[in-house]
């Protein structure tokens, strides 16, 4: 049976990293086979990408071109990491996908939603997620959070922009998940690390458990 596919979305800081972990221990210990990968990257020729767009020498090209680098950077990832991954019945879960190019590419960088689209039905097809994990911060906890994960380190090109864009960003994955509720499931990221866990697991396990035996399960004599 092939594997589902979930992802998370959200600002920066917003817990994505932290609790893309927490959900792979999880699914885990349930013995369901899992990988976990992120965006920009997850396979190696995207990373390679990832570090042209983050490090911010792409910028001066254009929101259009960073989009078109992100969309290149997907398909790799999808066609290397993902499909086989999915194909092979193991979950995927991913730190950011699509939303995020909607979302600051989109509704932040202005591109046109038509050329998003596109881009999205080629690098992506059929495999869509079948779950998103919206984890809702305000900007201003979001960014704290990442500077004190990063110390001193630099801000990459996304988490320097002012914080007006970081509300914006809020509220533009806010629309996105209220447009899209069947996938999309809103947590506020703002509840302690243990509640938020929990509260991720009662929904994958409401939406996507039932659906599956666990792999331990189904090699059992
Ligand atoms: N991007 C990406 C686009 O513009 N378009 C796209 O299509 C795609 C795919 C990626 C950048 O690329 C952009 C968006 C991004 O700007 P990145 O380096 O991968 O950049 O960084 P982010 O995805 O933004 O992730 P961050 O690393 O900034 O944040 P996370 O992963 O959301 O947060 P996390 O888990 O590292 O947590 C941050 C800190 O908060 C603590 C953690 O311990 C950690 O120290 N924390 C909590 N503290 C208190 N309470 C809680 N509930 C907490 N949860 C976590």
């Amino acid at each position: 049976m092939r594997g589902k596919f979930i992802t998370f979305e959200g600002g920066e800081g917003s817990g994505k990293s932290t609790h893309t972990a927490a959900l792979a221990e999880r699914l885990k210990a349930a013995g369901i086979d899992c990988i976990l990968t992120r965006e920009p990257g997850g396979s190696p020729g995207a990373e390679i990408i990832r570090h042209i767009i983050l490090s911010g020498i792409a910028k001066p090209l254009g929101t259009e071109t960073e989009t078109i680098l992100f969309a290149a950077a997907r398909d790799d990832h999808v066609r290397v990491t993902i499909e086989p991954a999915l194909d092979a019945g193991k979950w995927v879960i991913c730190d950011r996908f699509i939303d995020s190019t909607r979302v600051y590419q989109g509704a932040l960088g202005k591109v046109d939603m038509k050329l998003i689209r596109s881009l999205e039905r080629v690098t992506v097809g059929p495999n869509m997620p079948d779950l998103t994990f919206l984890l809702d911060v305000p900007a201003n906890i979001g960014l704290a959070r990442a500077k004190t994960r990063r110390g001193t380190e630099k801000a990459d090109r996304f988490e320097s922009e002012a914080i007006e864009f970081h509300e914006d960003l809020r509220r533009a994955f806010l629309v996105l998940a209220e447009r899209e509720t069947k996938r999309i499931v809103t947590i506020d990221g703002r509840a302690p690390r243990d509640v938020v866990a929990d509260r991720i697991w009662t929904a994958v396990e409401e939406r996507l458990i039932g659906t599956v035996t666990p792999v331990a399960e189904a090699a059992a004599p």
